[in-house]
């Protein structure tokens, strides 16, 4: 017996289109890529050799087209966690559900997903400039901890080292983080030789979670001294975003490939930026369109 996802589990628009993305079954490609800047969506499309439609909806805004033969979808996501929770889910029901029927297809259509984002380094190593694959993601985010079969995807032992070294324990103000692996053939088939492969931490803000104080003081004032110094088997912390583990997590419990590859804009060991970032970021782009 399939299971029936009712009308207000499943949101689906007049047109046909899913509820918030505005995207319709037939306009998804099996490739996509994933951005959170909407305007970062017209710089991955602007390499595309065609374009078979554009859709803006509030943050998400979705071009599909062909790169060199390959079909592929830009999606922007935009700030956080929360909304890859609504991205990830759309774009699976839009593969694995019919729309008509509102029952889960009979095989698995499998997706490729690479998000292409910006982060702050957190090593001597990893300069303003450089490329990061997030081999592992430490979620400080907490949306997969709301998903069953969340124990059986995550690295359990990483995780229980990183709360012991932290001291966080008990600590009822801060979330249980948890572990992700990205997708390790897509990992290695992005990030070749020329990008750093490393742990990255997706927090759930931007100032306070990742260390960041402004006038309010942090509620552990050496979070990220401590962070910069952790060791667990050779992987080091190597930066900060806000989605890379939130996608690596329900990618994993819905059966698609996913990684996350994002350029340092801001080294927070150094204390350096660069708020010119926009027209760097497009060699980046560049190497994901030729090994996607
Ligand atoms: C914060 O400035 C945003 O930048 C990073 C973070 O993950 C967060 O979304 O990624 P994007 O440049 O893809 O948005
Ligand atoms: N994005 C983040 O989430 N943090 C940074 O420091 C830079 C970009």
């Amino acid at each position: 017996m399939k299971k029936y996802y009712a009308e207000s589990e499943l949101i689906i628009n007049p047109d046909g289109s899913i509820f918030h993305l505005h995207v319709k079954p037939e306009q998804l490609a099996d490739k996509i890529i994933l951005v959170g800047d909407p305007g970062r969506v017209a710089l991955v499309a602007s390499h595309f050799d065609t374009k078979e439609c554009e859709i803006e909806s509030r943050e998400f805004k979705t071009i599909t087209g062909t790169y060199k033969g390959k079909r592929i979808t830009v999606v922007s996501t935009g700030i956080g966690c929360d909304n890859i929770d609504i991205v990830m889910n759309e774009l699976d029901a839009l593969a694995n559900i019919d729309f008509n029927t509102r029952c889960e297809k009979n095989y698995l259509h499998q997706l490729e997903l690479v998000r292409i984002g910006t982060c702050g380094g957190l090593q001597p190593y990893t300069p303003v400039g450089t490329y990061i694959c997030s081999e592992k993601s430490i979620g400080f985010d907490g949306l997969l901890n709301f998903y069953a079969g969340r124990n059986e995807v995550c690295d359990l032992k990483f995780e229980q080292a990183f709360v012991d070294y932290m001291g966080w324990e008990g600590n009822v103000c801060i979330t249980h983080p948890y572990v992700i692996d990205a997708d390790r053939e897509l990992i290695g088939r992005i990030a070749q030789n020329d990008m750093v492969c490393g742990v990255t931490i997706a927090a759930g803000g931007f100032f306070g979670p990742q260390g960041r104080e402004l006038r309010i003081p942090l509620a552990d004032p050496e979070q990220n001294e401590k962070i910069e110094k952790f060791e667990y088997n050779d992987y080091r912390i190597t930066n900060f975003e806000m989605e890379s583990s939130a996608l690596a997590g329900l990618a994993r419990l819905m059966g698609h490939k996913a990684m996350t590859v994002c350029m340092v804009i801001a080294n927070r060991l150094i204390k350096e930026a660069n708020t010119g970032y926009k027209n760097s970021i497009d060699g980046l782009i560049g190497k994901v369109l030729e090994r996607i």
